[in-house]
């Protein structure tokens, strides 16, 4: 069996990724520190449903499934807790098999702070997402340096590393000219938020590891995703993943849809004109599993733009409204004051092919999908909590 250690397992993108995997007959052991769960009780946001621990999630997936998924609770900003997990020093929290599976021949790196208004807060949070983000990358890099050079790091990067510069964007990389002499060097990087600064310093700590350790690095420059159900969470909605409509934890999509159901105007910030490249959740798994089944090369940094389509902020309103009103739900729009600074009209242009030339077959933010997510959604509109929809975290 290949062995697969995912770093952040809890989150909205691990836990799926991990009965993806697992699913696929890999070995799978999950890492978390509950980071995620714990920020949203400290700043009272809100969950759409109440989930499972870690613990609880993967024997569940066992008695479903039969297939295992191991445990490990431990904060990876703490370098020991990191090199436990290469020199066989680990204890999982929970396992059929206690024995430790041994190096990974996969890694994937989710194991961040990953929301932009959390990052601009204030000092504190800025301080927390640097130190946090930063660390673990780093304790990760020496920890593969030392026990595992072989093994092939995903690591999770974002389209926001790039920022909304006025040439087309592309797959990591530029070539440049200068005074008559050619070079190819990382895209320039231009972040708007202390979050995406920290995954723009990532992506220079793992450039550091494969030219100077031949490391092997794949770093997914990942749009906003939307979604909720995967193949998986289908077999019994305890797997579901965990879902944030608040302001701080909730992209956009996954709010307008949850803003739709209970009549709350879609929070269109500024002009609206702000245009992303998104994609399905289940998406981000397939890239995931593409990306590990052909793997980076020893001594190479691959980058690819994950991301299947752009709207702009006024495309992705103007059709949720259109669907939401469709099915009978009083959805509105409005227009308010941008929290952020971010350009608001502007050229936006990035190439995402080297996903789909390894295999990965995107799924669409069609009409359908939308109308699915209205139904999940739809389900739990008791529990919607509409104070916490827009407190305007400012920047
Ligand atoms: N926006 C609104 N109204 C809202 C929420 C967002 O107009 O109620 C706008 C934002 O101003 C922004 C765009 O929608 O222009 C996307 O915002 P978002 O909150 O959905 O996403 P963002 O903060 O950019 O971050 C998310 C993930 C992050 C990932 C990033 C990819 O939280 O982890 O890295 O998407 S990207 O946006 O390509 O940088």
């Amino acid at each position: 069996m290949i062995n697969v250690l995912i770093l952040g397992g809890d989150g909205y993108l691990g836990w799926p990724t991990a009965m993806y995997f697992s699913s696929r007959g890999y070995e799978v052991t999950v890492v978390d520190n509950y980071f995620r769960r714990n920020a949203c009780t400290e700043l009272d946001t809100a969950m759409l449903y109440a989930i499972p621990t870690l613990i609880e999630r993967a024997k569940l997936w066992y008695e479903l499934t039969g297939f295992e998924i191991k445990v490990v609770i431990a904060d990876l900003s703490e370098s020991e807790s990191m090199r436990r997990l290469f020199d066989g020093r680990l204890k999982y929290q929970w396992a059929i098999n206690e024995k430790y599976s041994g190096l990974p021949e996969i890694l994937i790196h989710y194991a961040e702070q990953p929301s932009a208004p959390y990052s601009l807060m204030d000092y504190k949070h800025a301080d927390v997402t640097l130190i946090n983000n930063l660390r673990v990358t780093n304790n990760l890099l020496w920890a593969v340096k030392d026990y595992s050079p072989d093994t092939h790091v995903i690591k999770l990067g974002t389209m926001g590393e790039y920022g909304t510069p006025n040439i087309d964007i592309e797959e990591g990389w530029l070539d440049i000219e200068h005074k008559g002499r050619k070079d190819t060097f990382l895209y320039p990087r231009q972040a708007s938020s202390l979050y995406h600064t920290t995954k723009i310093m990532d992506t220079d700590l793992m450039w550091f590891g494969v030219r100077m350790w031949d490391l092997k690095v794949t770093d997914l420059m990942q749009g906003p995703v939307y979604g909720i159900e995967t193949d998986e969470s289908q077999i019994d909605h305890r797997l579901r993943t965990i879902f944030n409509y608040d302001e701080v934890f909730g992209t956009i999509v996954n709010r307008f849809i949850v803003q739709g159901c209970v009549g709350y105007p879609l929070t269109v910030y500024g002009g609206g004109g702000q245009t992303r490249g998104y994609l399905n959740i289940k998406d981000a798994l397939q890239c995931v599993h593409k990306s590990a089944e052909s793997p980076a090369k020893s001594g190479e940094l691959r980058i690819f733009n994950q991301i299947m389509e752009t709207f702009s902020v006024n495309e992705l309103a103007d059709t949720i409204q259109r669907v939401g009103l469709n099915r009978g739900f009083d959805v509105k729009v409005s227009h308010i004051e941008n929290p952020r600074k971010e350009l608001e009209e502007h050229y936006y242009n990035p190439v995402y092919q080297g996903l789909i030339d390894i295999g990965v077959e995107p799924h669409y933010l069609t009409d359908d999908v939308i109308s699915d997510m209205f139904s999940i959604v739809e389900q739990y509109q008791d529990n919607i909590r509409t104070d916490v929809i827009f407190r305007g975290v400012k920047w």
